[in-house]
């Protein structure tokens, strides 16, 4: 849903939604056993509540994460003072001299937690832990996001605004 939909020959819309009947149909072509039932429960249960179903229930799309460019459509929110990115320290000269940037995916992923971005850093390496002047970045007219499943998305992050 967020990555390659095209490898199994799914289409997202422009806003990443994607057929349920279609998503099962493809999958299974390919050997995977996924019914609506199965779906239902991957979507109820994962812990990060990395996906969501259309209120008529025919559509699916992740909540954020994307690699593929899609639309999210999340209005812009005002952020807390401050916010979390999780790194490892090897990148941390970079990002001292560049300042955050999205990688391969759409936005740069930030958290309310502090033990959440430790988990999202642990993923790369040795974490370490960046702290976000979120507020002054929104005063001085950076636009952020919220996530469906509650994480704060935004564009970049220049070094400045990083400790
Ligand atoms: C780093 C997972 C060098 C950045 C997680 C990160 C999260 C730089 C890596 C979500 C840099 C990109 C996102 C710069 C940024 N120089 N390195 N200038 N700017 N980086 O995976 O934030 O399981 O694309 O610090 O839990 O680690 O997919 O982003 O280390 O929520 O749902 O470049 O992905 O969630 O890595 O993770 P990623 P991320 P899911």
């Amino acid at each position: 849903m967020r990555h390659q939909p095209e490898e199994i020959g799914l289409t997202l819309d422009r806003n990443g939604w994607a057929s349920i009947d279609e998503l099962i149909a493809l999958s299974n072509a390919r050997g995977s056993r996924l019914s609506r039932t199965l779906l239902e429960t991957i979507v109820a249960e994962c812990e990060k509540q990395r996906f969501a179903i259309s209120e008529d229930g025919t559509k699916i799309r992740a909540n954020q994460g994307h690699s593929v460019a899609i639309e999210l459509e999340l209005a812009p929110q005002t952020p807390p003072e401050q916010l979390y990115h999780g790194t490892a320290t090897r990148f941390l000269d970079s990002i001292r001299e560049n300042g955050l940037h999205a990688a391969s995916r759409q936005h740069v992923h930030l958290s309310l937690e502090l033990a959440t971005a430790e988990k999202v850093g642990g993923r790369h390496g040795k974490p370490a832990i960046l702290t976000v002047e979120s507020g002054r970045m929104a005063r001085d007219g950076h636009l952020f996001y919220l996530s469906e499943n509650g994480v704060w998305l935004t564009d970049t992050v220049p070094a400045h605004y990083l400790r």
